[in-house]
């Protein structure tokens, strides 16, 4: 007898959790204006299911037109791993990096899909970022990690929406936000370096003036960890020599962002070598690889030696991006498990009349629901911090929270989704640890988000860096928040936040009676 195979059905339709979200953030008139979006994409990430939606000779239409889809694209990607050429027959260094087909093509739909360009058109205002990630959360899963290139992309868009570069506005940050795919670039982030990744102060790349009225540089050095080595261009961060003292300053503080394109006109590299790609737990299609930088042709973005602030607009994008990544793979791998639990017998009865079977269902789903719960408050703040209204004073609690938030989500899903999906897997039985059933590839590439943008101790640190200083602020901006979302809880929850408040308090008032301590304190350096 054949074993009956769980089928992924319209992923946006069937997701209660992310509808109920989005109703309950967006008014109904901008619910309305995006809803058939999503209804179609939830179904074109798994492959054909959005035809469920159309008649039937659209259906068969797309079907001859479109003979591969994200879901296949993503396996195209998967299964062919990025490929570095380094010496052509004779000798030279050519440094060619092939991807896979269905890794390009991923490329094209996210910029046809809008992927990056909705949060920047903002046509729902505030929303529009919730629109987007609730569109990322169903990409993700299916994409072999080609939201990893898109978080970056989105990040380095902001840095450039904010720079007062205009030449830069002018020319680049419309390739990072068009839905042309002929036209869409995607960028790099390259900060992590041999000395240190958490600790950038440890940097070593150089950046040389050479016409500084003109904005030109040169940045040679090594950088240990490129993950979007097919990008068109790079956000980097080097230690600049500063063009009035001629000298570099130490630290992190001596550090500035650069932007370089990774082709020079003529189609040759710009001054960089892929040393090799990194043999990786997962994220395989990802083409991450070590880089030399030898006279790179860059760019100055933001003020000499404020790299770290700068680039910071980033890290707190593509930290959303990771709690997104995480909560899309465990909703996979949940959506798994229960369909396997309602076709699956055991003892002559589904695996969903199991009671100790679906206890462990219940918990998975807890952690998803909390996990996505959390992810899309922080999403619709960032809309907020994005979208500011008049009142000045709520756009900096806006603020305050957004940068509080961030790195606590990041931490958290990455942390406790990915505890979830192996519980998911194990939910599957043996079929779970297959490779080609999803969810092996799921658990691989979500483990990776406890390590990137930021290790847990590393986010933990950066929080009470950011609630140390101002304490009294940041916890009357929580507290504040906590409770404002109280007043539309149940009872349960209601008290449950109250814990949470008393928590709160007593974190505030432990800082408060050790505050002498502070300098002590490692972060306070
Ligand atoms: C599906 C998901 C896809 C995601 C794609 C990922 C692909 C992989 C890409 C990578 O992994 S890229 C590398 C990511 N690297 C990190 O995340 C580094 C982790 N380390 C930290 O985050 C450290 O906290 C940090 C490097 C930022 C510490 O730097 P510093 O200079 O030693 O810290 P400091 O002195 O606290 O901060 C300097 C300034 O930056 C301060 O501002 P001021 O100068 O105005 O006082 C800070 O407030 C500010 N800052 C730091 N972090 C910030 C921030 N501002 C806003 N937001 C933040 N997150
Ligand atoms: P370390 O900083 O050496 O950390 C090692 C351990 O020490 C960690 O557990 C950390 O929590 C702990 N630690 C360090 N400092 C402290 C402290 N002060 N207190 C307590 N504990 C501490 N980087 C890029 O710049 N661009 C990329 O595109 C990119 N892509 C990546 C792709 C993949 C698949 C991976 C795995 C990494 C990628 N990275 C990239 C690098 C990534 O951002 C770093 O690996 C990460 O920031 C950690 O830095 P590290 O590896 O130097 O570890």
């Amino acid at each position: 007898m054949l074993p009956d195979a769980p089928v992924l059905g319209n992923q946006f339709t069937e997701n209660r959790v992310l509808r109920g979200i989005l109703q309950r953030y967006v008014p109904i008139d901008v619910y309305a204006s995006f809803l058939p979006d999503l209804e179609r994409f939830g179904g074109r990430v798994v492959d054909g299911g959005d035809a469920l939606l159309l008649a039937w000779t659209a259906r068969l239409l797309l079907a001859l037109t479109r003979p591969v889809d994200i879901a296949r694209m993503g396996d195209d990607a998967e299964n062919h791993p990025p490929v570095l050429r380094q010496f052509d027959p004779w000798c030279r260094r050519v440094d060619e990096l092939s991807t896979s087909e269905g890794w390009r093509q991923l490329k094209s739909v996210a910029a046809e899909e809008g992927l990056v360009a909705i949060a920047y058109e903002r046509v729902q205002n505030e929303h529009s970022r919730l629109y987007q990630f609730a569109k990322l959360l169903l990409f993700a899963p299916m994409s072999a990690m080609f939201s990893c290139p898109l978080a970056m992309t989105d990040g380095a868009a902001r840095v450039l929406e904010l720079s007062s570069d205009d030449e830069l506005k002018r020319r680049v940050l419309p390739r990072l936000t068009t839905r042309d795919p002929s036209r869409f670039w995607t960028s790099g982030q390259w900060m992590t370096e041999r000395p240190g990744g958490s600790d950038v102060s440890r940097t070593e790349t150089k950046a040389e003036p050479v016409d500084h009225a003109r904005n030109e540089w040169h940045v040679s050095g090594f950088k240990w960890f490129s993950s979007a080595t097919d990008a068109d261009m790079t956000l980097l961060l080097a230690r600049a020599r500063d063009p009035r003292t001629h000298t570099f300053r130490e630290g992190s503080r001596g550090l500035s962002v650069f932007f370089a394109e990774m082709r020079l006109p003529d189609g040759k590299l710009n001054g960089v070598r892929i040393h090799r790609l990194k043999h990786k737990f997962g994220t395989k299609a990802v083409p991450t690889a070590e880089l030399e930088l030898e006279r790179m042709h860059a760019r100055l973005v933001g003020s000499l030696h404020h790299g770290v602030p700068t680039i910071a607009s980033i890290l707190n994008i593509t930290r959303m991006y990771c709690a997104i990544g995480v909560c899309s793979q465990l909703g996979i791998a949940l959506a798994m498990a229960k369909e396997y639990a309602r076709i699956r017998t055991a003892q002559n009865k589904r695996l969903a009349d199991l009671p100790l079977h679906t206890r462990t269902l219940a918990d998975i789903e807890l952690t998803y629901r909390a996990a996505m719960q959390l992810t899309f408050y922080g999403v619709a703040m960032l809309g907020r911090v994005e979208c500011p209204g008049r009142d000045t004073a709520a756009a900096r609690d806006h603020q305050t929270l957004f940068r509080i938030l961030a790195p606590v989500i990041k931490l958290w899903t990455a942390k406790r989704c990915v505890a979830a999906i192996s519980e998911a897997m194990e939910a599957l039985g043996g079929q779970g640890y297959m490779e080609d059933v999803l969810v092996a590839r799921c658990y691989r590439d979500a483990q990776v988000n406890t390590i990137w943008e930021g290790t847990t101790n590393i986010l933990s640190l950066d929080l009470l860096r950011v609630i140390v200083p101002n304490h009294g602020d940041a916890f009357l901006v929580l507290s504040k928040a906590i409770r404002s979302m109280v007043v539309s809880f149940p009872q349960s929850l209601a008290e449950a936040a109250g814990n949470v408040l008393g928590a709160l308090h007593a974190i505030e008032a432990y800082i408060r009676a050790n505050i002498h301590e502070r300098e002590r304190l490692e972060y306070g350096a």
